[in-house]
C-alpha cells in the first residue's frame, strides 16, 4: 500500500529531535535550539511531500511487500525525509533569489519576521541537517557512500540549473532572442527532474541493495528526466495560469524575466506586433499592467490549449517508454506510482 501523507508526516517530529538532540554536542543554547526547531518546521514540514513519499512507495514496490519490517520503514523515512530536506535548502534560497512572496500559502521565510538574510545561512544549515540524518541512520551501512554521492551530485546538478536559470533572467535586461526550447530543457533538467525524480528512485535502488554502476539507474534515468521536465513545464504553466489559493504561491515568473515554458512557446507562435508587446512587458517588475499585457499576448495566442495538447502527447510518450521497461530491471509500477501522481496536476 502506498504511503500516505499522514503516516510519513509522522515521521518528520522524530527526524527533527534527532536533529536537536545532538544540538548539546554543539554547545547549543536553549535559544539556538528552538530558533532551528521553528525555522525546520516552518521550511521543511507542510509540503505536499511527494519526492520524499515517493521514496518509500519505490522501496515498498522493489522490495514487493506492501508493508516493510518497522526496521527498513525507518530508514526509507529517513531518505524521504532527507529529500523534503533536500528541497526546503533548495526553496528557501530560490525564493530569496525570484523575490517571491509566497511560498505554501504562507509567507516565504526570508519574509517572516525578523529573517530576512538569514536565511541564506539557514538554507545552508538545512542541507547539513541532509547529512547529520544519514550520518545517524546509514554510518555503518554498505550504502553510506553511494547515498552521501547521490545527495551530493543531484545537489550540484540542481544548483547548475538554478544558475542558468537566473542568469538567463537578468533583472533589467530584457533580451527574448536569449529564451530557446534547448535553453528551457537544460534549466528545468537540472534544476528540476534530477533531484525531484531521478534522485529519489537513486534513494530507493542504493537503499535496496542496487549497486551505484548497475545499468538500471540509466533505465530509471531515461524516463524520470523527461518526467521531471513535465513537472516543471506544470509548475511553469501554473506559474500563470495556476489559482495562488490552491498552488500556495504568487508566481513570479513573468515579472522575473524568466526563461519559462509559456514564454518560448510564446515566442514560437507570436506575430511581430504580438513580439514587440513581450518586449516591452516582459521581465517588468511593475506596474501590474506590463505582466497582464503579457498574460494578454498568452491567451490570444491560446496557450492554455498548446499546453494540454502538450500534457496529453507527454502522457502518451511517458506511458510508451514505461511499458517497454524490463519489469525485472526495475518494476514499472515504480514510474506508473511517479506519472500517476503527476499526470494532469493542479497544484
Ligand atoms: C524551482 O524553480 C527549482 C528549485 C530548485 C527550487 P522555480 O523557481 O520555478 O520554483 P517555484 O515556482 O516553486 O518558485
Ligand atoms: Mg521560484
Ligand atoms: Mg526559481
Ligand atoms: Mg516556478
Amino acid at each position: 500500500m502506498a504511503t500516505t501523507r499522514a503516516e510519513f508526516g509522522s515521521f518528520f517530529p522524530k527526524f527533527l529531535d534527532d536533529l536537536l538532540s545532538e544540538l548539546p554536542s554543539f554547545e547549543a543554547t536553549p535559544a539556538m535550539v528552538e530558533r532551528l526547531k521553528t525555522m525546520f518546521t516552518y521550511t521543511v514540514d507542510g509540503g505536499k511531500m511527494n519526492r520524499g513519499m515517493s521514496v518509500v512507495d519505490t522501496v515498498k514496490i522493489v522490495r514487493g511487500e506492501s508493508e516493510l519490517p518497522a526496521d527498513v520503514n525507518t530508514k526509507a523515512m529517513v531518505l524521504g525525509w532527507a529529500v523534503e530536506w533536500l528541497q526546503a535548502f533548495f526553496l528557501v534560497a530560490d525564493d530569496i533569489m525570484d523575490e517571491s512572496p509566497t511560498r505554501r500559502g504562507q509567507p516565504a521565510w526570508y519574509r517572516t519576521a525578523g529573517v530576512g538574510t538569514v536565511a541564506i545561512n539557514d538554507s545552508f544549515i538545512i542541507e547539513a541537517a541532509i547529512y547529520r540524518l544519514l550520518k545517524k541512520y546509514f554510518r555503518d551501512d554498505p550504502c553510506y557512500v553511494d547515498l552521501l554521492e547521490s545527495f551530493h551530485e543531484a545537489s550540484y546538478q540542481t544548483e547548475l540549473g538554478q544558475m542558468v536559470d537566473l542568469l538567463t533572467a537578468p533583472e533589467n535586461d530584457v533580451n527574448l532572442d536569449r529564451f530557446s526550447i534547448e535553453k528551457h530543457s537544460y534549466i528545468v533538467t537540472y534544476k528540476t527532474a534530477f533531484y525531484s525524480f531521478y534522485l529519489p528512485v537513486v534513494l530507493a535502488l542504493l537503499m535496496t541493495g542496487t549497486r551505484a554502476d548497475s545499468p538500471v539507474l540509466a533505465v530509471a534515468r531515461d524516463i524520470l528526466i523527461p518526467l521531471g521536465v513535465y513537472f516543471q513545464v506544470q509548475d511553469d504553466y501554473l506559474d500563470c495560469y495556476g489559482h495562488p489559493d490552491v498552488i500556495g504561491k504568487v508566481g513570479t515568473d513573468i515579472e522575473d524575466n524568466k526563461c519559462s515554458w509559456l514564454i518560448v512557446q510564446a515566442l514560437d507562435r507570436v506575430t511581430p506586433e504580438q513580439r514587440q508587446i513581450l518586449a516591452d512587458n516582459y521581465g517588468r517588475k511593475s506596474p501590474a499592467e506590463h505582466a497582464l499585457r503579457v498574460k494578454q499576448v498568452y491567451n490570444d495566442l491560446d496557450l492554455d490549449a498548446v499546453y494540454k495538447a502538450y500534457e496529453d502527447e507527454t502522457i502518451a510518450e511517458l506511458q510508451a517508454k514505461i511499458s517497454n521497461v524490463d519489469n525485472n530491471a526495475v518494476p514499472q509500477a515504480v514510474f506508473t506510482a511517479f506519472l500517476n501522481k503527476v499526470a494532469k496536476r493542479t497544484k
